[in-house]
Protein backbone atom coordinates (compact mmCIF):
# COMPACT_ATOMS: atom_id res chain seq x y z
CA UNK A 1 0.00 0.00 0.00
CA UNK A 2 1.59 3.52 -0.96
CA UNK A 3 1.32 6.57 1.06
CA UNK A 4 -0.91 8.36 -1.52
CA UNK A 5 -3.56 6.06 -1.65
CA UNK A 6 -3.36 5.84 2.29
CA UNK A 7 -3.90 9.30 2.66
CA UNK A 8 -6.10 9.68 0.20
CA UNK A 9 -8.54 6.54 2.30
CA UNK A 10 -7.20 9.13 5.02
CA UNK A 11 -9.16 12.17 3.18
CA UNK A 12 -11.77 10.59 2.11
CA UNK A 13 -12.87 9.21 5.82
CA UNK A 14 -12.35 12.82 7.01
CA UNK A 15 -15.03 13.89 4.96
CA UNK A 16 -17.34 11.36 5.61
CA UNK A 17 -16.49 10.79 9.09
CA UNK A 18 -16.87 14.81 10.38
CA UNK A 19 -18.28 16.86 7.24
CA UNK A 20 -20.88 15.29 4.80
CA UNK A 21 -21.54 11.34 5.38
CA UNK A 22 -24.50 11.88 3.07
CA UNK A 23 -22.21 12.12 0.09
CA UNK A 24 -22.29 7.98 0.41
CA UNK A 25 -25.66 8.09 1.82
CA UNK A 26 -23.65 6.77 5.67
CA UNK A 27 -25.43 7.56 8.79
CA UNK A 28 -23.89 8.33 11.96
CA UNK A 29 -24.84 7.83 15.21
CA UNK A 30 -25.60 10.96 17.75
CA UNK A 31 -22.20 10.15 18.93
CA UNK A 32 -20.69 10.40 15.43
CA UNK A 33 -20.04 6.25 14.99
CA UNK A 34 -20.67 4.31 11.92
CA UNK A 35 -20.94 0.84 11.35
CA UNK A 36 -17.75 -0.18 9.94
CA UNK A 37 -19.38 -2.63 7.79
CA UNK A 38 -21.86 -0.15 6.29
CA UNK A 39 -18.63 2.30 5.83
CA UNK A 40 -17.23 -0.50 3.75
CA UNK A 41 -20.12 -1.17 1.81
CA UNK A 42 -21.13 2.59 0.95
CA UNK A 43 -17.40 3.53 -0.16
CA UNK A 44 -17.50 0.58 -2.64
CA UNK A 45 -20.82 1.20 -3.86
CA UNK A 46 -19.71 5.03 -4.13
CA UNK A 47 -16.07 3.73 -6.29
CA UNK A 48 -13.91 4.31 -3.55
CA UNK A 49 -12.10 0.74 -3.20
CA UNK A 50 -12.52 0.03 0.78
CA UNK A 51 -12.13 -3.30 2.53
CA UNK A 52 -11.24 -4.33 6.41
CA UNK A 53 -7.68 -4.71 5.89
CA UNK A 54 -7.15 -1.17 4.52
CA UNK A 55 -9.34 0.28 6.86
CA UNK A 56 -7.33 -0.76 9.73
CA UNK A 57 -4.37 -0.15 8.67
CA UNK A 58 -5.59 3.66 7.86
CA UNK A 59 -6.62 4.02 11.44
CA UNK A 60 -3.62 2.49 13.00
CA UNK A 61 -0.86 4.03 10.62
CA UNK A 62 -2.63 7.75 9.86
CA UNK A 63 -0.10 10.66 10.98
CA UNK A 64 -2.90 12.11 13.25
CA UNK A 65 -4.93 9.18 14.03
CA UNK A 66 -7.75 10.95 13.45
CA UNK A 67 -9.90 7.84 13.23
CA UNK A 68 -11.06 5.11 16.07
CA UNK A 69 -12.62 2.21 16.24
CA UNK A 70 -15.02 1.04 19.33
CA UNK A 71 -13.43 -2.07 21.53
CA UNK A 72 -15.34 -4.89 18.95
CA UNK A 73 -14.19 -2.92 15.61
CA UNK A 74 -17.65 -2.80 14.99
CA UNK A 75 -17.85 0.99 14.90
CA UNK A 76 -15.46 3.56 13.57
CA UNK A 77 -15.83 7.71 14.11
CA UNK A 78 -13.37 10.56 13.94
CA UNK A 79 -12.40 11.43 16.80
CA UNK A 80 -12.16 15.28 16.25
CA UNK A 81 -12.52 17.91 14.02
CA UNK A 82 -16.34 17.38 13.12
CA UNK A 83 -18.59 20.18 11.13
CA UNK A 84 -21.67 18.07 11.80
CA UNK A 85 -22.80 18.25 15.11
CA UNK A 86 -22.04 14.61 17.14
CA UNK A 87 -21.69 14.04 20.78
CA UNK A 88 -18.53 12.89 21.81
CA UNK A 89 -18.58 12.40 24.97
CA UNK A 90 -15.40 14.05 25.94
CA UNK A 91 -14.18 14.00 29.53
CA UNK A 92 -13.58 17.69 30.72
CA UNK A 93 -9.66 18.09 32.00
CA UNK A 94 -7.93 21.13 33.35
CA UNK A 95 -4.73 22.73 31.47
CA UNK A 96 -2.08 23.18 33.63
CA UNK A 97 0.00 25.30 30.97
CA UNK A 98 -0.54 27.76 28.00
CA UNK A 99 -1.88 26.15 24.67
CA UNK A 100 -1.48 26.90 21.82
CA UNK A 101 -3.22 27.92 17.86
CA UNK A 102 -1.95 28.53 14.82
CA UNK A 103 -3.12 30.60 12.45
CA UNK A 104 -2.12 33.09 9.71
CA UNK A 105 -2.12 36.83 9.55
CA UNK A 106 -5.63 37.32 7.23
CA UNK A 107 -7.54 36.62 10.19
CA UNK A 108 -5.78 38.38 13.14
CA UNK A 109 -8.07 41.34 12.28
CA UNK A 110 -10.93 39.45 13.40
CA UNK A 111 -9.30 37.51 15.79
CA UNK A 112 -8.15 40.28 17.91
CA UNK A 113 -11.88 41.78 17.40
CA UNK A 114 -13.84 38.63 18.64
CA UNK A 115 -11.24 35.95 19.76
CA UNK A 116 -11.35 32.57 18.60
CA UNK A 117 -14.54 30.92 17.30
CA UNK A 118 -15.04 28.03 16.64
CA UNK A 119 -15.99 28.52 12.62
CA UNK A 120 -17.30 25.89 11.01
CA UNK A 121 -16.55 23.02 13.08
CA UNK A 122 -17.63 22.14 16.78
CA UNK A 123 -14.68 23.54 18.71
CA UNK A 124 -11.71 25.85 18.64
CA UNK A 125 -8.42 23.49 18.40
CA UNK A 126 -5.52 24.05 20.19
CA UNK A 127 -2.60 22.33 21.22
CA UNK A 128 -0.03 21.60 23.85
CA UNK A 129 2.91 22.41 21.56
CA UNK A 130 3.71 25.20 19.68
CA UNK A 131 5.53 22.72 17.07
CA UNK A 132 1.66 21.10 16.26
CA UNK A 133 0.64 24.86 15.99
CA UNK A 134 2.87 25.67 13.63
CA UNK A 135 2.09 22.90 11.43
CA UNK A 136 -2.13 23.33 11.73
CA UNK A 137 -1.31 27.23 10.66
CA UNK A 138 1.18 26.36 7.74
CA UNK A 139 -1.47 24.75 6.19
CA UNK A 140 -2.68 28.21 5.42
CA UNK A 141 0.53 30.16 4.86
CA UNK A 142 2.82 31.73 6.92
CA UNK A 143 2.05 30.46 10.80
CA UNK A 144 0.83 33.05 13.28
CA UNK A 145 1.18 31.22 16.67
CA UNK A 146 -1.18 32.34 19.70
CA UNK A 147 -0.43 31.34 23.28
CA UNK A 148 -3.55 31.21 25.30
CA UNK A 149 -3.74 31.56 28.82
CA UNK A 150 -5.90 27.94 29.46
CA UNK A 151 -5.38 27.70 32.95
CA UNK A 152 -6.93 31.39 33.47
CA UNK A 153 -9.91 30.70 31.74
CA UNK A 154 -10.17 27.62 33.30
CA UNK A 155 -9.76 29.59 36.76
CA UNK A 156 -12.65 31.55 35.28
CA UNK A 157 -15.37 29.19 34.65
CA UNK A 158 -14.36 28.11 30.77
CA UNK A 159 -14.38 24.23 29.67
CA UNK A 160 -11.64 22.53 28.54
CA UNK A 161 -11.24 18.82 26.74
CA UNK A 162 -8.81 16.84 24.87
CA UNK A 163 -10.16 14.53 22.06
CA UNK A 164 -8.73 10.77 21.79
CA UNK A 165 -5.65 11.71 19.53
CA UNK A 166 -4.82 14.84 21.76
CA UNK A 167 -5.96 17.80 20.26
CA UNK A 168 -7.00 20.17 23.23
CA UNK A 169 -10.50 21.36 22.65
CA UNK A 170 -12.56 24.51 23.30
CA UNK A 171 -15.77 26.39 22.82
CA UNK A 172 -14.40 29.95 22.07
CA UNK A 173 -11.29 31.84 23.39
CA UNK A 174 -12.15 35.18 24.14
CA UNK A 175 -9.53 38.09 23.75
CA UNK A 176 -8.53 38.47 26.97
CA UNK A 177 -7.00 35.18 27.63
CA UNK A 178 -4.70 35.06 23.85
CA UNK A 179 -1.01 37.07 24.16
CA UNK A 180 -0.59 37.82 20.87
C1 LIG B 1 -9.54 30.95 12.25
C2 LIG B 1 -6.60 20.10 11.24
C3 LIG B 1 -11.71 34.72 11.80
C4 LIG B 1 -8.65 29.93 12.87
C5 LIG B 1 -5.62 20.86 12.10
C6 LIG B 1 -8.42 28.98 11.72
C7 LIG B 1 -6.40 21.14 13.36
C8 LIG B 1 -10.94 32.87 12.92
C9 LIG B 1 -9.72 29.06 10.93
C10 LIG B 1 -7.84 21.12 12.91
C11 LIG B 1 -11.56 33.31 14.11
C12 LIG B 1 -10.63 27.86 11.16
C13 LIG B 1 -8.47 22.46 13.03
C14 LIG B 1 -12.28 34.53 14.08
C15 LIG B 1 -10.57 31.45 14.52
N1 LIG B 1 -12.32 35.20 12.90
N2 LIG B 1 -11.01 33.57 11.77
N3 LIG B 1 -12.89 35.01 15.15
N4 LIG B 1 -11.33 32.41 15.07
N5 LIG B 1 -10.33 31.72 13.21
O1 LIG B 1 -9.64 24.40 9.94
O2 LIG B 1 -7.68 25.25 14.02
O3 LIG B 1 -5.58 17.60 9.70
O4 LIG B 1 -11.68 25.05 11.31
O5 LIG B 1 -7.45 30.51 13.35
O6 LIG B 1 -4.45 20.13 12.33
O7 LIG B 1 -7.08 25.66 11.55
O8 LIG B 1 -8.01 18.08 9.64
O9 LIG B 1 -9.47 25.20 12.33
O10 LIG B 1 -7.36 29.41 10.91
O11 LIG B 1 -6.21 20.25 14.40
O12 LIG B 1 -7.08 16.45 11.29
O13 LIG B 1 -10.41 30.21 11.40
O14 LIG B 1 -7.82 20.70 11.55
O15 LIG B 1 -6.64 18.76 11.58
O16 LIG B 1 -10.05 26.77 10.50
O17 LIG B 1 -7.73 23.42 12.31
P1 LIG B 1 -10.27 25.28 10.96
P2 LIG B 1 -7.90 24.96 12.58
P3 LIG B 1 -6.85 17.65 10.49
Amino acid sequence: MNEKETKNISKFLSLILRHAPETINLKLDENGWASVNELIEKCNQHHKKLNTELLEYVVINNDKKRFAFNKDKTKIRASQGHSISVELELKEIEPIHFLYHGTVDKFMQAIRKEGLQKMSRQHVHLSQDKETAIKVGSRRGKPVILSINAPKMHADGYSFYVSENGVWLTDQVPVEYIEF
